[in-house]
């Protein structure tokens, strides 16, 4: 557990930024070292005990700070000042294609966010030699690990094209969007850990998983997702559970396997650019973390060829359900949803299936037989 007691400064903002210490749980490999020192261009005192950040822009300057930080998860939850006083610290910096924003071992001082441009970013682990690990390009952020936790800079960022990122400084940073950050991660730290999609994964990366993910309930017998309807986000149970209903060309209706804590369904719409593919609906109570399009496909890449193979399964399922067409009994022959069609069923769940050939335990559209289950992460 990180506190400031180990630093013997004086800094202005130690005194203001009581470490949230209790909140913060240092993320694995993570190496402890000197704090950094402050940096401010201009500092105007506020009401309370520590000083602002302002460094003065134009309008155009504050709308492109808009734009770069509009889809970045860490900045949707502040309230007007709060923005207002994010906007005012950050501070425009220009690199150079190939120029290091940030060096592995070095103190922290800034937080970025993209504006344009790519980066790439390299970490050297046991004296071996720096292995790319992660990129960034517009509306990503970097950077606050160090900040967070009082270390040294935990990887390499370098531009790979000319870029241009807005700089938060340190104080700033801890005292507006560390709190939200470390309680999120925080927050679905556990969770994230037993769902099996992720386990392979690395800790920081479960980490910028939390930073995206939004809590959304539902209650009984609330659909989730409906068949045939365009799909913008993917969801893992936390808990509670939901049914699944498949409908034929016919609009009859198939109930398939239900879903429990840790797995996940809408993938499907997201991997294919296809209407959903079946309807799921709160079966009780039901809390499921969701990720948009975009973050899912930026921060679950590692694991999309899992969720691929998984899907395959598919065809696999869909050849047994046409052996086992004649037992099919719809239950009832209700239309899925207003703007569903037939035409626009996923062709890998097009038939609906016969529960008895589907496993519970695989995650939704994943229905498959035990043995194809085993390719499951
Ligand atoms: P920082 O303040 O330590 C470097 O400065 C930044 O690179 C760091 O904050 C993060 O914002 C960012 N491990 C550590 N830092 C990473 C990683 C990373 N990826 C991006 N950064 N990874 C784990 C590698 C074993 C990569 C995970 C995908």
């Amino acid at each position: 557990m990180e506190s400031d007691s180990d630093s013997d400064s004086d800094d202005e903002d130690d005194e203001a930024l009581e470490d949230p210490s209790p909140l913060l749980s240092m993320p694995a490999n993570y190496m402890r070292g000197r704090r950094t020192s402050v940096s401010a261009e201009s500092m105007v005192p506020s009401h309370q005990n520590y000083v602002k950040t302002v460094i003065s822009k134009t309008p155009e300057q504050r709308k492109r700070i808009e734009v770069s930080i509009a889809s970045n998860f860490l900045f949707k939850n502040l309230d007007e000042d709060q923005h207002e006083d994010v906007v005012n610290a950050m501070a425009e910096k220009r690199f150079r294609n190939r120029e290091n924003v940030i060096e592995q071992g070095a103190v922290g001082d800034y937080f970025y966010v993209v504006e344009t441009g790519s980066l790439d970013v390299f970490v050297a682990k046991n004296g071996n030699p720096a292995e790319k690990v992660f990129e960034y390009g517009p509306g990503g952020s970097f950077g606050e690990l160090a900040l967070m936790y009082n270390g040294p800079r935990a990887a390499t960022v370098t531009a790979t094209s000319d870029i241009v990122l807005w700089a938060l400084d340190r104080i700033t940073f801890r005292r507006i969007l560390m709190e939200n950050t470390s309680r999120k991660r925080r927050m679905y730290e556990a969770f994230l850990e037993t769902v099996p999609l992720l386990v392979s994964l690395e800790p920081y990366e479960r980490h910028k998983i939390a930073d995206a993910l939004e809590s959304v309930y539902f209650d009984d017998g609330q659909p989730v997702v409906r068949q045939g309807d365009q799909g913008d986000n993917f969801f893992i149970i936390e808990s509670g559970e939901a049914t699944v209903t498949k409908y034929n060309e016919k609009g009859e209706e198939f109930p398939m396997p239900g879903l429990g804590p840790g797995q996940y369904f809408g993938e499907l719409a997201l991997l294919n650019d296809m209407p959903r593919a079946a309807t799921i609906k709160a079966q009780g109570r039901l809390k499921c973390a969701t990720l948009g399009k975009r973050a899912f496909v930026r921060l679950l890449g590692p694991v999309v060829e899992i969720i691929k193979r998984n899907s395959v399964n598919y065809q696999t399922i869909e050849e047994q359900i046409q052996q086992h067409q004649q037992q099919l009994v719809p239950v009832s022959s209700a239309p899925p949803s207003s703007n569903a069609s037939p035409a626009s069923t996923s062709p890998a769940l097009a038939s609906a299936s016969p529960t008895p050939i589907l496993s519970s335990a695989s995650p939704i559209h994943a229905p498959a037989p035990p043995q194809v289950q085993l390719n499951h992460v």
